[in-house]
């Protein structure tokens, strides 16, 4: 896999790039048209910069995942400085995200029964990781709304919303039936609307240990939930395993890439078949057999079969194991990566009507293009242009669409335009606004998951390189590397008109809607300053507020035994102006931004006294913003 990038023409990339060969090499660029690699010169001089000065802002948000590490991150693009992490299925030292009783309630309301069961039996509350692969947000009318932002954890079969207002979580779901959510996209007409997710692994349907060995019968399963109230509007079975998702510019259709159509469960058999699949549903008909009562109910959710055979659904063949699946912005196309295949298959959205009519399935397809080796992604710059990741040549690829159609028909054009160098074997890609209709063809990132050389050497474990590509000109020209932790699976582009968030939380967010009504119970107002310990039993309810530089409790006093809830409200209602909770040597910890409440509950089973203070340097006294709890020996 990483053979071709340590030595290519007989010389590593670093000593081309630094060596005598500089001049001719200078932007990394190599022609390869007709299959002959030339080297091209390309002036630096004709990239556009990507540096922001010092107080200057960003022309775009980058919306980052991060898979294995489960959060969600914000970056300033062009700059690439990354601007905000985001938990959402991991559990978080600094914001206290899965410790606090509002991010616990977000991470367990919409878990299934049987799995908060499981959990507790571990002594878990929630799920303390996740796999972030997939963040899209909400659309309307084909492009980005700034409400939301939505993402998948493929490792618990999750699904989260991220409040654009706030920038935080504010609903998370477990997927019933399904296994591993991976492909996840949102309906981009008339607006968001569904919110379409793959599972990914063949199970049981049910899976109660019953059977491993009927894999015949073993399924994967396609959701689309509904993104306003992130209920499950439907699920629809398939044949295959699903990977990737997109859907069109018109609502009609969703189409998945699928791979192992041979149904095995081992590496062997899932290679064997040449042809796997691209599924389409069509949404239209599964509304009408989900409103004709055409479905069974799993674990409460409406279930339709769409495997082969189905009218729900039609199989496009598509050579061995395709993975991305890209809609170009012009609404016309969706291209289907075909990582094994060195080919990406263009399917016309208009063409698939008669597919479901009943004519023969690659009768959609109208270019396929032998691209390079391993293509997994394709991004778009709004002007007929199609930029692949080549993840085993290490190359973005420059093709035009046009041309690739042509071709298809008989034409001997050739749709290749170049191939840049990517350090190295990219994954993902992503361009400015690239997967909305309002593609503007400026920057494309590159999401390369080994950086070798690349950076000082860190250990063992290196970081993976993401690269900043300037595709305003003729020749795309790389103008930046960033280092970046595991695993920035996706990426998404967006325009800073298109987000909006808030400086301060408002009062009335829902989040703290339980601390709220057990603070009335209690006679306490929470946002009026208003402190107080009250005794219920063995239950006692500490509810004190901040503001810059005090907690309004200097100290209080517990019993050995007491549960113990930590209510605090930050009355600052100061831009920037964030607080913090730590209780010594109790594993606690967390963010309370101006005008928020946030509230922790464990047992006091340490006797003595235990210092709390602010973690986020808030005021010149922030050092002296603290308190006692004392734990009376029971
Ligand atoms: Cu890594 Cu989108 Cu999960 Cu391709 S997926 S690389
Ligand atoms: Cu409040 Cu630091």
């Amino acid at each position: 896999m990483s053979e071709d990038n340590e030595t290519k023409h007989g010389i590593s990339r670093r000593d081309v790039l630094t060596g005598p060969a500089k001049g001719a090499l200078v932007a990394g660029t190599i022609i390869a048209a007709g299959g002959s690699a030339s080297l091209m010169a390309t002036p630096a001089a004709a990239a556009a910069s990507n540096e922001i000065a010092p107080g200057e802002l960003d022309e775009y948000y980058g919306f980052w995942s991060s898979g294995q590490a489960g959060e969600l991150r914000i970056l300033g693009v062009p700059s690439m400085r990354e601007l905000m992490r985001v938990p959402v299925f991991n559990r978080c030292s600094a914001t206290g995200w899965g410790s606090t009783n509002e991010s616990k309630k977000i991470m367990r309301e919409g878990m299934m029964p049987e799995t908060l069961e499981f959990l507790a039996k571990r002594g878990m509350d929630v799920y303390e990781n996740g796999d972030l692969h997939h963040p899209h947000m909400s659309f309307t009318d084909g492009t980005y709304d700034g409400r939301y932002l939505f993402m998948n954890d493929k490792a618990n079969t999750r699904v989260a919303r991220v409040d654009c207002k706030f920038m935080k979580c504010d609903k998370m779901i477990e997927i019933p039936n399904a296994s591993d959510i991976h492909g996840l996209r949102p309906q981009k007409f008339p607006r968001t609307g569904y919110v379409f997710a793959n599972g990914e692994h063949r199970v049981p349907l049910v899976n109660d240990g019953t059977n491993m060995d009927d894999v015949e019968n073993y399924v994967s399963i396609f959701s689309a939930i509904d993104g306003d109230t992130m209920e499950i509007a439907w699920q629809v079975i398939v044949t295959g395993n699903l990977d990737n998702v997109d859907c069109d510019y018109q609502g009609k259709y969703a189409i998945s890439s699928s791979y192992n159509s041979e149904g095995a469960t081992e590496l062997v058999g899932m290679m064997e078949a040449e042809m796997d699949h691209a599924v389409v549903f069509n949404i239209e008909r599964i509304e009408a057999a989900v409103a004709a009562g055409n479905f069974e109910v799993y674990n409460g959710v409406k279930v339709l079969d769409g495997r082969k055979g189905s009218d729900l659904t039609v199989y496009i063949p598509i050579p061995n194991s395709p993975h991305g699946v890209n809609s170009s912005p012009d609404g016309k196309y969706v291209m289907i990566n075909g990582k094994l295949s060195p080919t990406v298959s263009v399917i016309q959205y208009d063409k698939l009507q008669a597919v479901f009519d009943g004519a023969e399935p690659r009768s959609c397809i109208v270019a396929e293009p032998e691209l390079g080796l391993g293509p997994l992604h394709t991004a778009f710059d709004g002007k007929g242009m199609a930029y692949t990741t080549l993840f085993l040549d290490s190359q973005m690829v420059k093709w035009d669409i046009d041309k690739a159609v042509r071709l298809y028909a008989g034409e001997d054009v050739d749709p290749i335009v170049s191939k840049t160098d990517v350090m190295y074997q990219p994954g993902h890609n992503h361009s400015s606004m690239g997967e909305t209709k309002e593609a503007d063809g400026k920057w494309l990132v590159s999401l390369n998951k080994f950086s070798k050389d690349r950076y000082l050497n860190v250990g063992p474990l290196k970081p993976e390189n993401e690269q900043l590509i300037d595709i305003s000109g003729d020749v795309p020209a790389v103008v930046h590397d960033s280092p970046t932790f595991a695993e920035p699976h996706d990426c998404i582009i967006v325009h800073r008109s298109k987000v909006t968030p808030d400086s301060i939380w408002s009062r009335d967010n829902p989040m703290w809607d339980d601390a709220r009504k057990q603070a009335e119970a209690d006679g306490v107002v929470l946002e009026d300053g208003h402190d107080e310990v009250i005794r219920d039993g063995n239950k006692v309810r500490v509810y004190m507020y901040s503001a810059a530089p005090t907690f309004s409790m200097e100290q209080f006093t517990v019993k050995q035994g007491d549960e113990v809830t930590i209510y605090i409200t930050n009355i600052d209602d100061v831009d920037d102006l964030t607080h913090g909770f730590t209780l010594g040597n109790h594993g606690i910890c967390f963010e309370v931004g101006p005008q928020a409440t946030a509230s922790v509950t464990f047992t006091a089973d340490r006797p003595g006294v235990h210092w709390y203070y602010c973690q986020w340097f808030c005021h010149a006294l922030h050092m002296e913003m603290r308190g006692r709890m004392l734990v009376e020996p029971a």
